[in-house]
């Protein structure tokens, strides 16, 4: 599956990474707060928005963007957080970006990325992210608890991402605090939003924060997400190839 091929090349940059890279495990300056407490107050819905070039799904999807000019764009409509790929080798994405975004905007920022090693964990720390991504269907279960741990440790929030009910019940297993219910299935690339509806109504803990991601399009999408009663959505094609953003958040 497109997965497995995207972890076998993460595996090799991984590798890579660790005779090159050295973390100062320095503190961001910037003070940003935790999307977890201003999520679960907040009466709206909360808009994670992504800086997507491209993905192996659609293809290019906007490659020449300036991600620092689009975060910005997101920020003054009112997202709540932003997502950055950083993945290259199939997102077109780069760490450069993350930075950028890092330098424009002083909202929360998800790192967006297949992590399955804690040194890419210290480098989206040190590039500014506040917020990282564990993929439930990318990691055994005590690699997810170990680098969960680990960014939990480093002051980072953790966006546990599920797509299925055991997937979910590993997320849950490991008191995980955001859950990000995938509606694109990362083995087959389909889209049903009715994922996001049928895991939401199994999370009893009214403390979890929830997140409903992918293949959100327009107004009826959003409703459908606030009906099954998550806190956020994680939005990146349609803001991307959006025209009027500003129209497009007013949805
Ligand atoms: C955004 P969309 O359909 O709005 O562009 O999806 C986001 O959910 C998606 O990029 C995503 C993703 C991921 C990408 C969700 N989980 C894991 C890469 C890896």
């Amino acid at each position: 599956t497109i997965l497995d091929e995207i972890i076998t090349k993460k595996v090799k940059e991984v590798q890579v990474l660790k005779e090159t890279y050295f973390s100062k495990n320095q503190d961001c300056p910037k003070k940003v707060g935790s999307i977890f407490d201003s999520f679960q107050k907040s009466q709206t819905m909360n808009i994670i928005a992504e800086i997507k070039r491209a993905s192996p799904s659609k293809g290019d999807i906007l490659p020449d963007v300036n991600p620092a000019e689009q975060a910005k764009r997101y920020e003054e409509l009112g997202a709540g957080a932003i997502s950055v790929l950083t993945d290259e080798a199939f997102f077109k994405g780069s760490m450069n970006d993350l930075r950028e975004v890092r330098a424009a905007v002083s909202l929360p920022i998800l790192c967006k990325d297949f992590i399955i090693d804690e040194i890419q964990i210290d480098r989206a720390k040190d590039f500014g992210a506040n917020i990282i991504l564990l993929i439930v269907a990318a990691l055994s279960k005590p690699r997810l608890k170990q680098l969960y741990n680990y960014a939990a440790s480093l002051g980072l929030d953790v966006l546990v991402e599920v797509h299925d009910e055991i997937e979910l019940e590993a997320a849950i297993e490991l008191n995980a605090k955001i859950i990000g219910m995938n509606n694109r299935n990362l083995k087959t690339f389909k889209v049903d939003l009715a994922t996001t509806e049928r895991l939401a109504s199994l999370v009893v803990d009214k403390h979890i924060l929830l997140i409903g991601e992918s293949g959100i399009k327009g107004e009826k999408d959003v409703e459908l997400m606030e009906q099954a009663g998550v806190k956020g959505i994680l939005v990146g094609e349609t803001l991307m190839r959006s025209t009027d953003l500003s129209a497009t958040f007013n949805q």
